[in-house]
C-alpha cells in the first residue's frame, strides 16, 4: 500500500473506522455463510486498487453485487480477521448479496494517490482519471469477474463513503442501478472543515493529525490526545491563542493543515471538489440517508438530494431520522442524542423496512419506479414519530416569520429594535456545556442551551407559550440587520425548542434527567460575516453601519408543541466549535496575529428576521 500526498486519511481511516462503526456488536456471523477473496483490479491507467469481495456460499442462484468504495480501510478487524469493519445491515448479508469493499485510490492496500475529495472531470482526455472513472472499471472487473453475480450493482457508504457513493453516479456504468449516498460529504467548504466559510477549529485534531505521517496509531490514540496534555477543548485553543501556534503541534509536513491555511476562501481548490455541482440527469435509483443532528454532514445529504431531485427523473428518495452521524448502521436500541430521547429500534426498523427494501427492489426486483417506499420519509424531531411527504421540501407550507424584537420578544413585525453586546474573543460563547478533545464534535447538537441564554454575549428571542402545535419544516433562512464597531464578525444563529416547566422527566436516562424548562437546540448555523455576499470574494463590514447579513440553516422538520416556546438565539462565537473571528478585518484568519483579536459591540436590529416554512396541515 502506497501512502501519498496526504496521507491523512490514510490515518483517518483507522479512526474513522473504529470511532464510527467500532462499536457494532456483529450479530450475524458472516463467516458461515460467505466466502471472501481479495483481488487487485486494475484500473484504465493501470494502478490497482485493493478490492474485498464477499461472496455467499450458496452458489444456486445469483446476486447483486453491493459495493462501498472507501478511504477509510476495508481491513479485516475482530479475532477472525474476516469482516471488514463496515458493512450493509445484517438483513440484507442474511439475504445474500455479493458483498464488495475498496480502498480508494492511493488508501491503504491500494496503489496510486490520493486526492482529498478528488474533482470530478467531466469530459476525461485519454490517461485522465478520477473517482467515476475507478468505479466505472471496479464495475466492469466485477460483471466479468465474480461468479454468480446478476448483473445488477448498487453503491453504499456513510460520510466520505457517502460522497463516493454520490460520485459514483457519475460513472454512468450500465450495471449501476442504485446508490444510498449516507451522510455524504457535499463540498468540504459546507460539510466537516468549514460552515459558511468559517473554520471547524473543533475538527482541528482531525485535520492536523491527518496530515502527520507517523505509524500506524492505535484507535485509542484518537480518542487520548497526551501530547496536547489536557482534555479541555475550550481551554487548549483558547490559551493556544492564533491558529499559527498550532503548527508546532505535529510537524511541518501536514498536507491537510497546510491546504486549509492556503484556502481560506472559496476558490477553486475547493469549489472543483465539491460534487454537488455535478448532478444532474442522473439515471440510478438513489436513496440518500442522513442525520437532522449530523454534526459533520448535513449540507451534503439535503444538497445531494435536492439537486438530484431538481435536476433528473430518476427514482430519488430521503431519509432523514433523528440521528447523529451514522447512527443509523448502527443497532442502538434506545436513540437519544445528548439528553434527548426519541424511541426505540428506530435504527433496525429503518435498516429492514426501507433501506433493505430500496436494495432489494432496485438489484433484484422489477426495478421501476413502482417500489413502495415514499419521496421523503421525515422524522418530525418534535413529535418523535415518522412522517412521510411526497416531495422534500413539503407543498403544503407558508412562509412563517420572526422578527428579532425589544424585550426578548419574537414579532409578527419588524420593529426599531436595536440590540447590542459586547464580544469578546478573549471570553467566547462555548458550543456547549461539555467540551472535551475530540476528533469531531459529534452529539451537542440537541444540547440544552440555557447557559447560553444567560450569558450578557448571547441575544434571546422567544415566542410566547405556543397554544397550539407548530410545526416548521424545510429550509430556515436567517435574515439579519446587523452592525459592528470592528470590520469583521461571525454570526450564529440557534433555533431552540423551550420545553414547559413541567416537561416529562426521562426515566431511561441513568441520571434521571430534569427536562423542566429544557432549551433543546433543533438546528444551528454560522456564517463567517465576510462571506455575506460571497464565499469566493470576502469583504470586511464597514464599522458602524447596519448591514445585511442572510443565511441558510439546513431543513428541520419539527413540532414545537403546544406548551412550548420557540427561541431564537444569536451570538457571534461558538468556541471552540468555530474558530475565533479577530472581529478586525484581516486577508487569511489562519495567520491572523494575537493583536488582532479585539473585543468589538456588535448590534441586531429589528427587521431582522428568521423565516421558516410551517406545515399547513
Ligand atoms: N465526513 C467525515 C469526516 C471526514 C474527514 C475528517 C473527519 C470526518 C467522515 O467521513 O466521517
Amino acid at each position: 500500500m502506497k501512502f501519498i500526498q496526504s496521507p491523512l486519511i490514510f490515518l483517518l481511516s483507522l479512526f474513522v473506522s473504529v470511532a464510527v462503526y467500532g462499536q457494532e456488536t456483529e450479530t450475524y456471523n458472516i463467516k458461515d455463510h460467505y466466502s471472501k477473496k481479495e483481488v487487485s483490479i486494475e484500473m484504465r491507467d493501470g494502478v490497482k486498487l485493493h478490492t474485498t469481495i464477499y461472496s455467499p456460499k450458496d452458489t444456486s442462484r445469483e446476486y447483486p453485487i453491493i459495493m462501498s468504495r472507501t478511504p477509510y480501510s476495508s481491513r479485516p478487524y475482530g479475532e477472525d480477521q474476516f469482516r471488514s469493519k463496515i458493512g450493509p445491515n445484517d438483513f440484507l448479508m442474511e439475504e445474500g448479496n455479493i458483498i464488495v469493499y475498496q480502498d480508494v485510490r492511493g488508501r491503504w492496500m491500494s496503489e496510486g494517490i490520493y486526492d482529498n475529495m478528488r474533482a470530478f472531470i467531466p469530459n476525461k482526455k485519454e490517461g485522465e482519471i478520477d473517482e467515476a472513472s475507478d468505479t466505472y472499471d471496479t464495475i466492469e472487473w466485477l460483471i466479468k469477474n465474480v461468479d454468480n453475480n446478476n448483473g445488477r450493482v448498487g453503491v453504499w457508504g456513510i460520510s466520505y463513503p457517502g460522497f463516493y457513493s454520490t460520485y459514483s453516479l457519475l460513472s454512468q456504468h450500465s450495471a449501476l442501478k442504485a446508490a444510498s449516498p449516507q451522510a455524504p460529504i457535499g463540498d468540504f467548504f459546507f460539510d466537516d472543515f468549514h460552515h459558511n466559510g468559517a473554520y471547524l477549529l473543533s475538527y482541528w485534531r482531525a485535520t492536523a493529525v491527518f496530515g502527520y505521517e507517523k505509524e500506524e496509531p492505535t484507535p485509542e490514540a484518537w480518542y487520548e490526545f497526551p501530547e496536547l496534555g489536557t482534555q479541555d477543548q475550550y481551554q487548549f485553543f483558547l490559551d493556544a491563542g492564533p491558529l499559527s501556534n498550532l503548527d508546532k503541534y505535529y510537524g511541518e509536513d501536514n498536507v491537510f493543515w497546510q491546504q486549509l491555511k492556503d484556502n481560506p476562501n472559496y476558490n477553486e481548490f475547493w469549489q472543483k471538489r465539491g460534487i454537488i455541482q455535478h448532478l444532474d440527469n442522473i439515471k440510478p435509483a438513489v436513496m440518500v440517508v442522513g442525520g437532522l443532528f449530523d454534526a459533520e454532514d448535513l449540507y451534503g445529504p439535503f444538497e445531494t438530494y435536492k439537486t438530484i431531485e431538481k435536476n433528473s427523473d430518476n427514482f430519488n428518495m430521503l431519509v432523514m431520522g433523528p440521528w447523529s452521524h451514522g447512527d443509523w448502521a448502527r443497532k442502538s436500541e434506545r436513540q437519544a442524542i445528548g439528553n434527548v430521547y426519541f424511541g426505540d429500534n428506530l435504527s433496525e426498523k429503518y435498516q429492514k423496512e426501507v433501506e433493505t427494501k430500496f436494495f432489494n427492489h432496485f438489484l433484484k426486483g422489477s426495478g421501476d419506479g413502482t417500489v413502495d417506499l415514499p419521496e421523503a420519509h421525515m422524522f418530525d424531531t418534535g413529535k418523535k414519530e415518522w412522517r412521510s411527504f411526497d416531495a422534500w421540501p413539503p407543498q403544503n407550507t407558508s412562509s412563517k416569520r420572526f422578527y428579532l424584537g425589544d424585550d426578548q420578544q419574537l414579532t409578527g413585525e419588524a420593529s426599531p429594535a436595536e440590540i447590542s453586546f459586547v464580544s469578546d474573543p478573549k471570553k467566547p460563547v462555548p458550543y456547549s456545556e461539555d467540551i472535551k478533545m475530540v476528533f469531531t464534535p459529534r452529539k451537542y447538537m440537541t444540547d440544552d442551551q440555557r447557559f447560553a441564554a444567560r450569558r450578557p454575549d448571547v441575544l434571546v428571542f422567544e415566542t410566547p407559550v405556543l397554544e397550539k402545535d407548530m410545526t416548521l419544516a424545510g429550509v430556515i433562512e436567517a435574515h439579519l440587520k446587523v452592525a459592528t464597531t470592528g470590520t469583521a464578525a461571525d454570526w450564529v444563529v440557534k433555533v431552540i425548542d423551550v420545553y414547559p416547566p413541567d416537561a416529562e422527566d426521562y426515566e431511561e436516562t441513568q441520571d434521571y434527567l430534569k427536562m423542566s424548562n429544557y432549551h433543546m437546540m433543533v438546528r444551528s448555523e454560522v456564517i463567517r460575516g465576510r462571506f455575506r455576499n460571497s464565499f469566493e470574494n470576502p469583504e470586511p463590514f464597514e464599522p458602524n453601519t447596519k448591514t445585511d447579513v442572510s443565511f441558510n440553516l439546513q431543513d428541520i422538520n419539527h413540532t414545537f408543541k403546544k406548551g412550548h416556546k420557540l427561541q431564537i438565539q444569536v451570538q457571534s462565537t461558538w468556541f471552540p466549535l468555530i474558530d475565533l473571528n479577530p472581529q478586525t478585518y484581516v486577508p487569511n484568519i489562519f495567520e491572523a496575529k494575537k493583536e488582532d483579536f479585539k473585543k468589538q459591540t456588535h448590534t441586531v436590529y429589528g427587521d431582522s428576521y428568521i423565516q421558516f416554512s410551517e406545515l399547513k396541515d
